[in-house]
């Protein structure tokens, strides 16, 4: 079913393009607190954002799992009591692409 909530369904757009090593490093620049984890097919960008407890680790959970669904993107997450771990990279190109840095920003837009 196609949902009213969402900006982006599957196979709309370009595919996207891994980005190289240059553009990466120049694109985490940009962001506050997200680094680059992993390597090979586990690669991917990362940060951890921290909360006073779990009712507000989930709350953001929430936020964040809507805004992956509007933009058809979606974010391997480690959830625990006080922080949440969003890690981005895009499957379907083995890599990190600019949607990865455009989620991203989208989910400090949440707590700014
Ligand atoms: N999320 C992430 N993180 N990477 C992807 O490659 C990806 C996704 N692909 N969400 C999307 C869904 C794709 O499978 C659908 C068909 O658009």
């Amino acid at each position: 079913m196609t949902s009213m909530l969402k900006t982006r369904e599957p196979g709309d757009g370009p595919r996207p393009r891994a980005l190289g090593a240059t553009e990466i490093v120049a694109r985490l620049a940009r962001l506050e607190g997200w680094t680059l984890s992993g390597d090979g097919a586990q690669v991917a960008i990362e940060k951890q954002f921290s909360f006073a407890n779990y009712y507000e680790t989930i709350a953001f959970v929430n936020a964040l799992a809507l805004v992956a669904h509007r933009q058809d993107h979606h974010p391997d997450l480690g959830v625990h009591y006080n922080r949440c771990i969003v890690r981005f990279s895009t499957h379907d190109a083995g890599g990190i692409t600019g949607r990865d840095f455009d989620c991203a920003a989208l989910a400090d837009a949440l707590l700014a």
